[in-house]
This record gives C-alpha cells, sequence and structure tokens, in this order.
C-alpha cells in the first residue's frame, strides 16, 4: 500500500478532526512546533501554542490555511500544551473544543465560539465546568443534541480521576495491570455548546461476549482520541490504543454506548502517537490522521494525511484498499 502525502507542508500538523461545513471540508487540528524539551511519558515535548484552521473544497485538492484562529495567549486560564482540538457548528455559531493545562498544571477542556467555521475563535475566560483530562470530540445528532467526548491516560491525566477528583499521585500508576480498563467520558452539551447539562459518563467498551475490555488487553483497551460518528443509524466510537499505536472502532446503538468492539481500522504509523477522525465528503467516507514522516520521525513534530474508507455489509470499517482487521 502507497503511503500517503501530508495535505499541508509548511507547518507541522497533527490531531486532525475534520468537518464538514456549507460543502467545504474543514480540518481542525493540533499546530506542532518545534521545542528542546527530551520525550517523556507525560508527553511534555508537546507544547504546542496555537491553533490554525485548514480547508479544502475536494480532497487532493488545493489546502487553506487560514492562519492563526486561536492562540494561548488570549486564552486567560491555560498555562500551556493546546494539544487535539475539534469544531461543531450548531445555531449558526461556530465551536472550538480544545484541551490545556490550566494554572495548576491539571488538563481541562475549554471552549472558544466563531462567527465562521474558519476562526477566528474568542475562548471563554474558564474552562468547561466538569471537564478533564484531554482529546474533546464533539458529536452534534440528527437530534441536534450535542456531545462531548474526552479522556486520555498517561500525560493526558485520566488516570488522575478514577475517584472523580483529581489525585495528582495518581498520575505515577500510569494505568492499572488489572480489572476493566479506563475508559473516555462523555456528556451532553447545553444549547448554547459552554457547559455540561448531564452528569460525566464512562464510554464502556465491551467485546463480543458483552464485558469490559481489560486494562491489560493494551490492543484493544481505550487509551487517547475519541471520535464518534454515525454511520447507518449506529454509532461509531474511535479511538487510538495508546502504546500499541492502533486505531480501533467500537459500535453502539446510542451515543452513550456501551460500544461493542469493532476491530482496528488502522496500523501503527511512523512516530508515537496516532489520532485520527473520521468524516463523510461528497459520498465518500474518508480517515484522517497523522504520522511523523515530514520530520522523518519525530514524535512532536507531525503531519496530517487521509485515506479513504468503506463499509463491508457487516458494517465494518477497512481501508478502501484493505480487508477489516478484527
Ligand atoms: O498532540 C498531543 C497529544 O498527542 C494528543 O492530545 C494526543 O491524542 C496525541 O496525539
Amino acid at each position: 500500500m502507497a503511503d500517503k502525502e501530508p495535505i499541508v507542508t509548511h507547518v507541522f500538523t497533527a490531531d486532525p478532526s475534520a468537518h464538514v461545513f456549507n460543502n467545504k471540508l474543514y480540518i481542525y487540528p493540533s499546530h506542532d512546533r518545534e521545542t528542546d524539551i527530551k520525550d517523556n511519558d507525560n508527553g511534555d515535548q508537546y507544547d504546542m501554542n496555537d491553533y490554525h484552521v485548514f480547508s479544502m473544497d475536494e480532497v487532493g485538492g488545493p489546502v487553506t490555511d487560514h492562519g492563526v484562529v486561536l492562540a494561548q495567549s488570549d486564552i486567560p486560564w491555560v498555562q500551556k500544551q493546546l494539544w487535539a482540538p475539534d469544531a461543531a457548528a450548531k445555531n449558526g455559531k461556530y465551536y472550538l473544543f480544545f484541551p490545556a493545562r490550566d494554572q495548576d498544571g491539571i488538563f481541562r477542556v475549554g471552549v472558544a465560539e466563531g462567527d465562521k467555521p474558519e476562526g477566528p475563535f474568542k475562548a471563554d475566560p474558564e474552562p468547561i465546568k466538569g471537564s478533564f483530562s484531554i482529546d474533546p470530540a464533539s458529536f452534534v445528532d440528527e437530534d441536534g443534541e450535542a456531545y462531548l467526548y474526552f479522556g486520555g491516560i498517561w500525560g493526558g491525566q485520566l488516570q488522575c480521576w478514577k475517584t472523580g477528583k483529581f489525585v495528582r499521585e495518581d498520575y505515577e500508576t500510569m494505568e492499572a495491570s488489572e480489572g476493566n480498563a479506563l475508559t473516555a467520558k462523555v456528556a451532553k452539551l447545553s444549547d448554547d455548546m459552554n457547559s455540561f447539562t448531564s452528569e460525566v459518563k464512562d464510554v464502556v467498551i465491551v467485546d463480543d461476549a458483552g464485558e469490559p475490555i481489560k486494562a491489560s488487553d493494551h490492543d484493544r483497551r481505550f487509551f487517547e482520541a475519541a471520535w464518534v460518528h454515525k454511520y447507518n443509524g449506529k454509532y461509531y466510537f474511535s479511538y487510538s490504543t495508546g502504546d500499541t499505536h492502533y486505531l480501533c472502532y467500537a459500535i453502539g446503538d446510542n451515543p452513550y454506548g456501551p460500544f461493542t468492539y469493532g476491530g482496528r481500522i488502522f496500523e501503527p504509523v511512523i512516530g508515537w502517537t496516532t489520532h485520527h477522525s473520521i468524516a463523510e465528503f461528497k459520498g465518500k467516507w474518508y480517515l484522517f490522521y497523522h504520522d511523523s514522516s515530514l520530520s522523518k520521525g519525530v514524535n512532536h513534530l507531525r503531519c496530517v494525511k487521509i485515506r479513504e474508507i468503506v463499509y463491508d455489509e457487516q458494517g465494518r470499517i477497512k481501508l478502501a484498499e484493505e480487508q477489516p482487521k478484527v
């Protein structure tokens, strides 16, 4: 299978969240930047401080860089590390959701509002109340209800929230090796998209027998990079397995799950992280992902790429040029 070219080469981009607004494809990625910080499990080397938005009329066509749409210096609560964002549209407004460390070094999720999909966006002065950890992914259902999924372990601190309160010392455990895996989180969003209107719930992934995926099952357990899309009336929850570097998916009947493990979408890429989104554009479905090929393997200098995906008769996902992997 031939490797794909990066869609942007003049800046480093990662964690692409793709959406179609007004018949145009928009990508909301992290904006990676060079740093001397050595790689560690805390992810300190991912020291990003602003966001760009990119758009295109066709997959494979010219890509427009809309420039800086939100900068760390304009977000009062943020100390550092603007990580993987996502965007949503509701009631004629556009919303950028983003994780960052607050002044106490705790990851929270913020929201910024704009009048156009390409921004600029103005951030709320405080993070979303009740939010924590990283990698927000918004999903607006056909009935107009909106949800925010989030969470990521190790550097994303999800292991510190097992009790519902932040326990800094639990960072050191990284993740338990026994029992059920840590789960991503989901909460319903308010109509103005800037607060939670439900409690934060667990996104449980189960195996074919209906048993929650175990913490020791590193090939299938959730690590980070949640994404939800709907296909043929089913809800697809997809995610990264982190240290085993797979992109996997699970299928459910409603936005809260449980989601039954469905298989792998993507094998490990060049670079440690793997993070994606899935969207339909002009009648075809695509996987948006990143690797570190543009920087020749530097983990924190990544580039966004696109591949077409298809579904088989059972609704299983595969790359357009491959067989499904279970
Ligand atoms: O880009 C920083 C972090 O790396 C993201 O939040 C994770 O999903 C991983 O891609």
